[in-house]
């Protein structure tokens, strides 16, 4: 078959690059390896960054967080006996919304399936071919087994941090940088109501935890441990006086609830330069990889959909190349400057190493709530710094 972009993975950069080529008229094919089911019930990221929300409406997909979603003016910041707000509105002019990534992946999915545009879930084999091309193609088995081809103009690499897309940009051409950070995270969800109004970030000597939300009935937990941390020696006790430990503060308590999803992540920062090799373009975890500390993964995902979106547009549609031939060193701009917060937040929040670590971890956190000028540094990367390119 022949389409104009052939999109591998169906996680939110596919089906938002989707969305924005369907919306200008461009034909995509999207080829997925799990199903449709399973993608949408993947727990993933929970924050959009304001800039997201806009371009997620701008996609005809908005209308669901305006609904559901949760706007938030800041996060709370905690070490030991003290809890600070950051007031993200107040110091940078800009919010965040609390909306789960499965949520954008269903809306997503359904605009994409009443637009009727062609997506192979379950498809197995997949092999990008002649990217450096005029003609570069894709094949795959599809559900029934089925051995399918697609002739496309561009081929997009969507298909996350274990996808084999950035392996087509030849190693010679292909640089990659990596960090696995000394600890994970412990991720529960819990039908429980927040005990908090907004995100709480806590530093503890016992380590690190996150107090998230998805509805005004259900909870997200996250708590540092060890990276090759046993799930079973878990048990729900452990877990929520672990949390109750990290969280402590005078006259607060911390309800607890049923916890009905739970599972270890780990922390690493990657990224691969360039993001394009010939006709083939990488974009969100298939090119970069943060640690979650600064809810950067999925957003960055949409910032790279978005620019590429732009630079596709111009190119099929206006025979201008430029945004295209500029969107690899525009996108990684972004990329590094999200990685570094990513890094910072993360060594700044976790234990590891020694007391002088500590010393220095405190110093800064009480140097963050202090000062207008740090806050506002902070403030303005959580809540995302502007797309450059799509001016
Ligand atoms: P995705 O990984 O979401 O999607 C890639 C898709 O490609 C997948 O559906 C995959 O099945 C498919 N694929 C892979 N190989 C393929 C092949 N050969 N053929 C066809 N399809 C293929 N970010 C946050 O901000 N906060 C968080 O709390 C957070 N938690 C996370 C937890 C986990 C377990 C993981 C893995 C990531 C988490 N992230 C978090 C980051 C995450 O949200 C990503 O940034 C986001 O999913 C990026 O979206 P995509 O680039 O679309 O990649
Ligand atoms: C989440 O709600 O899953 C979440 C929120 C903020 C983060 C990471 C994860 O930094």
């Amino acid at each position: 078959m022949r389409t104009r972009v052939a999109i591998i993975g169906a996680g939110p950069a596919g089906l938002l690059l989707a969305q924005l080529l369907d919306a200008a008229g461009i034909d995509s094919v999207l080829v997925e390896q799990r199903s449709a089911e399973y993608v949408k019930s993947r727990i993933r990221a929970g924050i959009l960054e304001s800039g997201s929300v806009q371009l997620l409406r701008e996609a005809g997909v908005g209308d669901r967080i305006e609904r559901a979603g949760f706007e938030h003016r800041g996060i709370h910041l905690q070490w030991p006996g003290e809890r600070h707000h950051l007031d993200f509105v107040d110091l940078a002019g800009k919010s965040v919304w609390v909306y789960g990534q499965t949520e954008v992946t269903k809306d997503l999915m359904a605009t994409r399936e009443r637009a009727g545009q062609l997506s192979f879930y379950e498809a197995t084999d997949v092999e990008l071919h002649d990217v450096d091309s005029d003609s570069p193609a894709v094949t795959f088995t599809d559900a029934d087994g089925r051995a399918q081809r697609i002739e496309a103009a561009i081929v997009a690499g969507c298909d996350g941090s274990h996808g084999p897309s950035r392996h087509f940009v030849p190693e010679r051409h292909r640089r990659t940088w990596e960090r696995t950070y000394p600890f994970a995270w412990l991720g529960i969800l819990a039908d429980v109501a927040p005990s908090t109004d907004e995100l709480i970030y806590a530093w503890h000597p016992d380590g690190f935890a996150l107090h998230s939300m998805r509805s005004d009935a259900v909870s997200r937990f996250y708590l540092q441990v060890e990276p090759d941390e046993d799930l079973t020696a878990w048990s729900d006790d452990r877990i929520w006086d672990a949390l109750a430990t990290r969280f402590a503060l005078d006259g607060w308590t911390l309800t607890t609830g049923a916890i009905t999803d739970r599972s270890v992540l780990p922390m690493r920062s990657m990224v691969t330069s360039p993001m394009r090799h010939g006709r083939l373009f990488l974009a969100g975890d298939a090119a970069h990889t943060v640690p979650p500390t600064g809810a950067k993964g999925l957003n960055l995902a949409i910032a790279d959909v978005a620019l590429l979106a732009r630079a596709i547009v111009t190119w099929l549609a206006d025979g201008d190349t430029r945004l295209a031939d500029a969107y690899s060193d525009i996108a990684l701009r972004r990329v590094w400057r999200c990685t570094h917060f990513s890094w910072w937040m993360t060594t700044m929040l976790h234990r590891h190493g020694d007391d002088f670590d500590a010393r220095l971890q405190l110093a800064q956190l009480q140097r963050v709530v202090q000062s207008d000028s740090a806050a506002t540094e902070l403030a303005d990367n959580y809540a995302g710094i502007p797309i450059e390119g799509l001016s």
